[in-house]
C-alpha cells in the first residue's frame, strides 16, 4: 500500500514535470469597475465614459494561455452593461460569452456579474461591453487589452525586443457630454486615438537599432485605419490573435473594427518617422489637421530634443502607455494611472 502510494505521488510529479503547460494553469481572480468617468482626448475634448476601472483604455489583462480566470464586474454607472471578451473561444462555456439577451441579462446598474473562464486560444485578444455596442464601444471608452502568452511562442515572436499595444479608436463629439445617445446613422466622427489619446498627446514608440518591435493593432472602434510607418517595412505575423502560416511584408496595413494584427518590425533605419493612419480625415483633431491617429517611432541616439522641426521635441514620455515597459509587469492585471480619469458623479 505504501509502496502503490508512493508510485502514485511519482506519477502525479511526473505529469506535471513532462505535460507541457500542465504546471502553469494558473487561477487568477479580479475584481473591475464600470464607472462613469471624463477623459480627455487631446487638448480641450473631454468625453464622458463608462470607464473600466476608471480609465480608457480598461485595464490591461496580460496572462498565460491556459489560466483559469475569474473577473468580478462591478456596475456603478446608470445604464446596463456586459463584458464580451473577443477572441477567446468559450469552449463548453458561452453562458461566460458576454452578449445580453444571448448569453446572459445585463448587469442592472449597482449590480455585479462574475465571468468565469479560460484563458484561451492565446495571442492579442480584447475585452469589450456589449451592451449597445454602437454608443458603449464606439464612444463611451469601454475597450481594453486582453493579451494571452502562448504556450509554444512561434521562431518570429521569439526575436521580439520590445512589444507595444496600439488600441484605435473613433469618436464623434457632438455626443461628448451625452452619455446613452450618439452611435446613430448620420454620425460625423471627429476625433480618433491611439490608446484613448489623439497627437500629440500620444506617446512614441521608443527604439534603439537592432530592436525587434511587435505592435499589436486593434481595431476598438467603428472605422478601418490603414497604419503606415514611415522608413520602414513589417511582417504581418499574426491576425486576430493567431500566427498566420507564411507571414508577409508590407509597409501599411488595413485593421478593421474587431479584427487585431501583430506586425514585427526591424529597427534598422535610425531617425524619426512618423507612424500614422493613410485615411487622412483620422489625422485630425475636430477640424485641425496633424492630430489623431498619429504617433513617431523615435530612435535612441537620434537628438529629438534638439531637433527644431520636430512638434515632440519636449514630449514628456510615458513609457507606460500599454507599450514595452507596461507588458514585462508579468501576468496579472495592470491599470494604468495615465490613463485614468476624473470620476462624474
Ligand atoms: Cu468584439
Amino acid at each position: 500500500m505504501r509502496n502503490f502510494r508512493f508510485a502514485a505521488v511519482l506519477i502525479a510529479l511526473l505529469t506535471v514535470a513532462l505535460v507541457p503547460g500542465a504546471s502553469r494553469a494558473e487561477k487568477r481572480a479580479f475584481d473591475m469597475t464600470i464607472e462613469d468617468t471624463k477623459i480627455t482626448l487631446v487638448e480641450q475634448q473631454g468625453f464622458h465614459t463608462f470607464a473600466f476601472n476608471g480609465q480608457v483604455p480598461g485595464p490591461l489583462f496580460h496572462l498565460k494561455e491556459g489560466d483559469d480566470v475569474s473577473v468580478n464586474v462591478h456596475n456603478l454607472t446608470a445604464l446596463p452593461h456586459t463584458i464580451h471578451w473577443h477572441g477567446l473561444i468559450m469552449k463548453n462555456n458561452w453562458k461566460n460569452d458576454g452578449v445580453p439577451g444571448v448569453s446572459q441579462n445585463a448587469i442592472e446598474p449597482g449590480k455585479s456579474f462574475t465571468y468565469k473562464f479560460v484563458a484561451e486560444p492565446s495571442g492579442t485578444m480584447w475585452y469589450h461591453c456589449h451592451v449597445n455596442v454602437n454608443e458603449h464601444v464606439v464612444m463611451r471608452g469601454m475597450w481594453g487589452p486582453f493579451i494571452i502568452d502562448p504556450k509554444k511562442p512561434t521562431e518570429l515572436e521569439k526575436k521580439v525586443t520590445k512589444d507595444y499595444i496600439l488600441m484605435l479608436s473613433d469618436w464623434d463629439s457632438k455626443y461628448a457630454f451625452k452619455p446613452g445617445y450618439g452611435g446613430v446613422p448620420g454620425d460625423v466622427y471627429d476625433y480618433f486615438t491611439i490608446n484613448g489619446r489623439s497627437f500629440p498627446d500620444t506617446q512614441p514608440i521608443r527604439v534603439k537599432k537592432g530592436d525587434v518591435v511587435r505592435i499589436r493593432l486593434v481595431g476598438a472602434g467603428e472605422f478601418i485605419h490603414a497604419i503606415h510607418p514611415h522608413g520602414h517595412t513589417f511582417k504581418v505575423a499574426f491576425k486576430d490573435g493567431r500566427p498566420l502560416p507564411a507571414p508577409y511584408e508590407a509597409d501599411t496595413l488595413i485593421v478593421g473594427p474587431g479584427e487585431r494584427y501583430d506586425i514585427i518590425m526591424e529597427a534598422n533605419n535610425p531617425g524619426l518617422f512618423p507612424v500614422h493612419d493613410h485615411v487622412d480625415s483620422h489625422t485630425l483633431n475636430g477640424a485641425k489637421p496633424m492630430g489623431g491617429l498619429m504617433t513617431v517611432i523615435e530612435y535612441e541616439g537620434v537628438s529629438a530634443s534638439a531637433d527644431p522641426v520636430y512638434a515632440w521635441k519636449d514630449k514628456i514620455f510615458t513609457p507606460d502607455f500599454y507599450y514595452e515597459e507596461s507588458l514585462k509587469k508579468g501576468h496579472g492585471m495592470f491599470g494604468n494611472s495615465s490613463m485614468k480619469g476624473q470620476a462624474i458623479q
